[in-house]
This record gives structure tokens, sequence and C-alpha cells, in this order.
């Protein structure tokens, strides 16, 4: 079977995630894990990862969050308590809004939820500086899909992402025990150009300024 070089990596990666193995749709190298839910009541699962930021939705809706919706226990039909959690829990679907947005503020490479009822139709995107980094179905984290699961993506090769989306066009994509953080202090946390980026700019103002000397 003949793969180009990056597919071939990619690949060989997937081999080697223990819990599920999973290729990524899109462009990044990314780590994904997730695993089952017995004894987690009352919060449901949490990360295990150190030196990371969580959100419970337990005092309300954090900084950051646009639309979507905090429930709390099940409703048939519209929302569904992830596993064993009796606290408030974050619902996307068309019963609220069929997209919520998380934006972080600056680069994150680590990200993890407690993703209630997986669900073929539920989306998870990473977004850097306003480009699609990557993206996840239910189906792409355990398949068939079925329980809840915590769900950990560790992004590498110096690959980040500034924002988060989640959407569901059916009922819903329910979540709780966000967590994200910076594992390899990849990339700028303060949402500032890249260098990239800032050279372009450089050139850019460069050619502005010769454009203003000719006309003098
Ligand atoms: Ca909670
Ligand atoms: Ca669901």
């Amino acid at each position: 079977m003949f793969l180009p070089s990056f597919a071939r990596r990619r690949f060989a990666l997937a081999l080697c995630v223990t819990l599920s193995a999973i290729a990524s749709p899109s462009f990044a190298t990314i780590l994904v894990e997730s695993r089952g839910t017995a004894g987690v009541t009352p919060h449901g699962l949490t990360t295990t990862f150190a030196g990371t930021s969580t959100i419970d939705f337990n005092n309300g809706l954090a900084a950051g969050f646009s639309g979507g919706a905090i429930e709390n226990g099940t409703i048939k039909g519209k929302w569904t308590t992830p596993f064993g959690d009796t606290t408030n829990y974050f619902a996307v679907g068309n019963a609220t809004t069929t997209m919520a947005t998380l934006n972080l503020g600056g680069a994150k490479d680590y990200f993890g939820l407690y993703w209630g009822t997986l669900d073929s139709f539920n989306k998870l995107e990473f977004w850097s500086h306003g480009a699609l980094v990557a993206s996840f179905t239910g189906s792409d984290i355990w398949n068939p899909v079925t329980g809840s699961r915590y769900v950990d993506f560790v992004f590498g090769d110096g690959q980040s992402f500034d924002t988060v989306r989640f959407l569901s066009a059916g009922n819903s994509f329910e979540f709780d025990n966000v967590a994200f953080g910076r594992l390899n202090n990849t990339g700028p946390d303060t949402g500032v150009p890249e260098p990239a980026s800032l050279a372009l700019l450089g050139a850019a103002l460069f050619g502005l300024g010769v454009a203003r000397q000719r006309r003098r």
C-alpha cells in the first residue's frame, strides 16, 4: 500500500495510541485517548493531566464560552446527563443552539472533556488564529458510539489551538469538566501573531515605506 509520507507517519502514530487509536481527519499530529466511566459519581470523570485548568460549570458559565446552555439532569429527547454526573454540565444541540464556542485567549496544546453520550453527529473543532486545525466526531472517538468517556487531545509537533467549537445538529452534545493547558509551552499564549505572520507584517510595512519614499 503506497501512502504519502505524512499519511504513513500519521498511520504509525495512530498505532501507538493505546486506549483508542485515531488518525485526525485534519492536519495536526494529535494524540487522542479516552477512558470509560466506572465509579465516577457525582462529578463524572475529570482530567488526569497536571498543570491544566478545568471548567466544571457548577457555578455557571465560564469566561470565553458562547452558545449552548448549562443543564442539570436528563430531559428525554433533549439532553442526557453524562454518566454518573449529578452536577451541572453543558449541552449543545438544536434544543439550545447548534454551536458553542470556547475562546481560550491564547495558544494551548492540551484539551480534555467528559463527553457524555457520544453521538456520531457531535463534532469538536480546534481552531488557531481563525483557521481550522483539526476536527473529531463522536464516532472518531469511540465506534460504535456509546456511553460517556473522558477524552484527552494532546497536540504534538509544536501545533496548538486557541479556540474550540462544539457542534451538534441534533440533541445533544453534552459535556462536563472541560480542561485545557500548555503541556509543552507550545506557541505564544497571548493571541499575538506568530513569527511568520510578524515577518509578513514587517514585509508589508517595509513595502509601504518604499512606496511612500517613491512618492516623494
Ligand atoms: Ca459539572
Ligand atoms: Ca449526546
